[in-house]
């Protein structure tokens, strides 16, 4: 029996290797993300190379408006959604706290913390009402521990690490599944972000060493994803192997 798996965040990163490796996996696919051109890019190859479905939702995750009416346009038979994976996030900057950019801590805020509330609030209930779901949260390394200068994108994923597990504790008596996957080092767009578009910069944040790619974290995720009913994965920590904490990474020279 086939699945239908809701991905935050698609377009690139983790997003888009969970989606496609979810949809080699029996998943159908609910893709979403800001950039409509990668929408259609990953909407065409997952019908080409897989036997998904797929549906492609182009909104902000930080609208909660924009959220809301584009989960209302899914046709009936995609409405039963087994897992949503909480994935679309983003850290801006890398300042002290007391020169760090406002609007950068803004958009952190209101994308990885209040986007996810967005969607969440949205699909829990249907979750509820069909009496079974899985809430998959993107959390980090940097929602366990804070390193310099990381401080309000370590909040934001503190936050995250919070939220699932209230949503674990308030969904417990629906028998609804709540995981948290939290990686260390990812090589994605993440630090191209960070860095504001200064690639170079964000390419020396990997170099030295082999960071994990995105496919090994949408491994954990399909793992995650098709456990048996009665097993709830509740929290992965993923490093590369050589990343130790926030802090010790054995960069070669
Ligand atoms: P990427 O930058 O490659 O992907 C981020 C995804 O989030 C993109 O698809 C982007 O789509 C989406 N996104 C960002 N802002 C918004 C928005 N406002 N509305 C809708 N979608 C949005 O990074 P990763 O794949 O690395 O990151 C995925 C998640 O994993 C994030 O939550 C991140 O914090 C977390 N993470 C990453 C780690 C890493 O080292 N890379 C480690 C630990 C956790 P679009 O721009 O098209 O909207
Ligand atoms: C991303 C990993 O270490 O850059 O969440 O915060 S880190």
């Amino acid at each position: 029996m086939k699945k239908i798996a809701l991905i935050t965040g698609a377009t690139s990163g983790i997003g888009k290797a969970t989606a496609l490796k979810l949809a080699e996996n029996n998943f159908d696919i609910i893709i979403t993300g800001r950039r409509k051109n990668l929408l259609n890019k990953l909407e065409k190859q997952i019908k080409e190379t897989t036997k998904a479905n797929v549906i492609s939702l182009n909104f902000d995750i930080r609208n909660k408006s924009e959220v809301g009416k584009n989960i209302d346009t899914l046709p009936e038979n995609w409405e039963k959604i087994d897992v949503l994976i909480n994935n679309a996030g983003l850290a801006l900057g890398v300042n002290p706290i007391y020169s760090g950019e406002i609007d950068d801590w803004e958009t952190m805020i209101d994308t990885n913390v209040k986007g996810l509330l967005y969607i969440s609030r949205k699909i829990m209930p249907m979750m509820i009402a069909q009496g079974y779901g899985h809430i998959v949260n993107l959390c980090s390394i940097a929602g366990k521990e804070v390193y310099p200068n990381g401080n309000i994108y370590c909040a934001t994923k503190h936050a995250v690490d919070a939220l699932t597990k209230a949503m674990r504790i308030d969904l417990n008596k629906f028998g609804i599944k709540v995981t948290s996957i939290s990686p260390g080092m990812v090589d994605t767009e993440f630090s191209n972000v960070r860095y504001k578009g200064d690639n170079e910069k964000a390419k020396t944040v990997y170099n030295g060493f082999t960071p994990l790619y995105a496919d090994d974290i949408a491994e954990s995720i399909l793992f995650a994803a098709t456990r048996p009913k009665h097993v709830n994965i509740a929290d992965m920590l993923i490093f590369p192997t050589a990343q130790a904490n926030s802090s010790v990474v054995n960069k070669k020279k």
